[in-house]
């Protein structure tokens, strides 16, 4: 009986870390709500106005702990070479007895929470049972909203006995001894030291990624860094996509976008906004399921105009973290669309004094997805939903046209593995460098990505009709710095060009980069881009291409003799292209 192993696991934990008590999660409202009001009691939250805010709370991290930790997170598997050089690697041995050492003790005097969860929906062959054991309230009330708690999670274990376990504690909160480490040869996570989102939610980045990156090559499926989204067309028929962009990219804005032409009835049904499980069906199809039960949004930049889906969805029963707050209690963040009043409180909780954000421009919004009002209806089907697209996308401010159609499956998997993205100065201190990203899953693929290539390769050679790959980019500037892209709700008019490519109905001139808009496929109407800077969003430039290639190649590299041979084809291919004159000309 599996739930025994869950007992013994727990029983384990708690001689190593001596809570207090130990309080198991069912998963009911109840248990909500007393959570809610231990934190509200030891400041831990602050309840916002509960007439505009109802069910809502302000939560201030300690100001060292505001983001997930690359640096301090690590794949400990037997050999170095298992983790691969994209990955910090620490050996089993010394992460236990090191790292080990900081949870002895580590929940003195305070409650262990034991949280049983499900990532997928309910009764989905996809879905998977973790148990997070944390001494952070807060982790634990957020785990609430992200994932399904409790009685979904035991059920599941009533007939399978796997479960991944995930140890949490705060520890002192001192980056000098905080440690991210994952096991996924035993499929175990622990975490201390950080109270933080992807550091302490040990269900989304740690389990959903990096954990089910490594399950899913042994097991044939995909763990991505995806959200999911129906593009529902006039006739009614909806088509589902998948998008990998990287982290603070607009993920959430594109899975919640509202539609510019939903007039002539193109409109966008959210599945989830962050990370996608895909499987094989029977008839050969890619099926998608979120594994989340909520979002975890970027609050600096969502507004009614970005993103009115997602302000709606926050109205109430939500976590806010690190925003600034109002003196009316209300949650307030830099590009909310409304200017700072008077006595604003800063993330911190002192007095706004005008300098510097007043929100931390990674503070969150936690809060229900069965809340967002265009959640859409099969968003919780068992057997997930039939991925047509797959979109790769980045910020590029030069080169990377606005939408180009892979030439084949295996192309599509170079476009992704070759990903570049322009820094933001929240995580590196420099701006608009170039960093290789691929598939936007660098830091969530728990093993080597030469081999994470091989398994995207070996995923559509065992599919019957695989989805046709798309590369896109908001970002593109002119001359001027502008953006030339309006991008937000007018993204549809690429979902709608990529809808026509799939069912043949529009043309692209095939290029050695991939097929390209033809001139006027793109639907522009009622826009004021021209048809001038729509010639350069979907502009090859060769030069550019050459430099892009190099650096592309000396990415690749890294990975040595692992590289599968179909990258290196399609990397060489698209080199020869670039220095012959007349091949592939468009
Ligand atoms: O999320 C974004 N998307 C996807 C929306 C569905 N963002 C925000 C990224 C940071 C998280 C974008 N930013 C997008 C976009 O499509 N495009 C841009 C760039 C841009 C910014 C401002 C404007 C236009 C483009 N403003 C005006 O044109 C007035
Ligand atoms: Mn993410």
């Amino acid at each position: 009986m599996s739930l025994e192993s869950v007992e013994h696991w727990v029983d384990e934990t708690s001689a190593l870390t001596r809570p207090k008590n130990v309080v198991w999660c069912t998963g009911t409202p109840e248990e909500y709500s007393n959570l809610v009001d231990v934190m509200l009691r030891d400041g831990t939250l602050i309840r916002l106005n509960e007439q505009l805010y109802p069910n809502s709370y302000l939560h201030r991290s300690d100001p060292n702990d505001v983001a997930r930790t690359e640096n301090l997170t690590f794949i400990c598997t037997h050999t170095k070479e298992a983790a691969g050089p994209n990955n910090n690697w620490m050996s089993p041995s010394e992460a236990k007895t090191g790292v080990g050492k900081l949870f002895e003790g580590s929940m003195k005097g305070r409650t262990m929470y034991v949280i049983p969860y499900l990532m997928g929906p309910v009764g989905s062959p996809s879905s998977k049972v973790g148990v997070e054991v944390t001494d952070s309230p807060y982790v634990a009330a957020s785990m609430f909203l992200m994932t399904r708690v409790g009685k979904p999670a035991l059920d599941q274990l009533k007939s399978s006995d796997e479960f991944v376990p995930g140890l949490h504690s705060l520890g002192d909160l001192s980056p000098d001894r905080r440690f991210i480490l994952h096991f996924p040869e035993e499929r175990l996570i622990w975490s201390i030291g950080s109270g933080y989102g992807g550091n302490a939610l040990l269900g989304k980045k740690c389990f959903a990624l990096r954990i089910a990156s490594w399950m899913a090559r042994e097991q044939g499926w995909m763990a991505e860094h995806m959200l999911i989204l129906g593009l529902q067309d006039p006739s009614g028929s909806k088509t589902y996509m998948a998008a990998a962009f990287p982290s603070a990219s607009g993920k959430t804005n594109l899975a919640m976008m509202v539609s510019a032409l939903e007039t002539e009835g193109y409109k966008v049904w959210t599945v989830g906004d962050d990370i996608a499980w895909l499987r094989i069906d029977e008839e050969g199809r890619l099926r998608a399921i979120n594994p989340e039960a909520g979002f975890f949004g970027v609050a600096p930049g969502t507004s009614v105009s970005t993103n009115p889906v997602a302000m709606h969805t926050i109205e109430k029963n939500t976590i806010f973290t690190n925003v600034a707050m109002t003196p009316d209690g209300r949650p307030w963040w830099e590009g909310i669309g409304t200017p700072p009043p008077a006595g604003l409180l800063d993330w911190r909780g002192g007095v706004w004094n005008g300098t510097g954000p007043a929100a931390h421009p990674n503070s969150r919004f936690t809060v229900p997805a069965r809340q967002c009002p265009i959640i859409d209806s099969d968003w919780e089907d068992p057997r997930g939903v039939p991925i047509s697209a797959i979109l790769f996308g980045s910020r590029r401010s030069t080169l990377i046209p606005l939408v180009t159609e892979a030439l084949s499956w295996e192309h599509g998997v170079f476009m992704g593995a070759g990903m570049g993205a322009e820094t933001t100065a929240a995580a590196t201190g420099k701006v608009g460098v170039v960093r290789r990203d691929p598939m936007a899953m660098l830091p969530f693929c728990a093993y080597d990505m030469a081999d994470y290539f091989a398994h995207w390769l070996a995923m559509g050679k065992a599919m019957k009709h695989p989805p046709a790959i798309f590369r896109v980019n908001w970002f593109r500037k002119g001359e001027n710095g502008k953006f030339l892209w309006p991008g937000f709700g007018e993204n549809v008019r690429i979902l709608k060009w990529i809808l026509e490519r799939l069912r043949g109905k529009t043309g692209a001139r095939e290029t050695f980069i991939g097929s390209l808009p033809e001139d006027g496929s793109i639907d522009i109407h009622g826009l004021s881009v021209t048809r001038d800077q729509m010639k350069t969003l979907t502009a090859l430039d060769r030069e550019g291409w050459r430099r892009e290639a190099e650096e592309m190649g000396a990415f690749f590299r890294k990975f040595g003799d692992k590289l599968p041979p179909a990258i290196r084809d399609e990397h060489a291919r698209l080199a020869r292209s670039l220095n012959s004159s007349t091949q592939y000309q468009s």
